[in-house]
């Protein structure tokens, strides 16, 4: 079944560089609706549960560092098969190999820094959702 749910990240970077508003315009622009989104800053932990999966990995230092350094806006998209749209429209996850015109592209910094979060799976994006918002902040 094609979902219709997709959870993301506008990541410290694209915040600092002021990229909120252009990248929320390219959300948009592409047809996703914005379910549930908050301003926040994650706490090195917190960033530790969201990428529980990459704890293994030699980046999950490096990674959950970053991910808590500075504020962060997390969001629940909506729009049909919004998981495979979303990851097109925000490419490859290292900008080098990133197709141009998707936000990675031209926004991210590195393969660390790269701008944007977005959910691999349906699944994923329930339990993303799940673990930034409740049902009473979604519209
Ligand atoms: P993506 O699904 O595109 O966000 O990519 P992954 O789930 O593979 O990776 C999650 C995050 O880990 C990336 F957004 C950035 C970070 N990462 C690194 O810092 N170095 C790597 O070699 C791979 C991923």
């Amino acid at each position: 079944m094609a979902s219709n749910i997709t959870f993301t990240m506008i990541k410290p970077d694209a915040v600092e560089a002021n990229n909120i508003g252009p990248i929320l315009a390219m959300i948009n622009k592409a047809g996703f609706r914005i379910l549930a989104m908050k301003y926040m800053k994650l706490t090195k932990e917190q960033a530790g549960q969201f990428y529980l999966v990459h704890k293994e990995r030699p980046f999950f230092g490096e990674l959950t560092e970053y991910m808590s350094g500075g504020p962060i806006v997390a969001a629940v998209l909506t729009k049909e098969n919004a998981v495979a749209d979303y990851r097109q429209l925000i490419g490859a996850t290292d900008p080098t190999k990133a197709e141009n015109g998707t936000i990675r592209k031209l926004f991210a910094k590195s393969i660390a820094a790269n701008a944007v979060h977005g959910s691999d799976s349906d699944e994923n994006a329930q339990i993303e959702s799940d673990f930034f918002f409740s049902n009473l902040e979604r519209f």
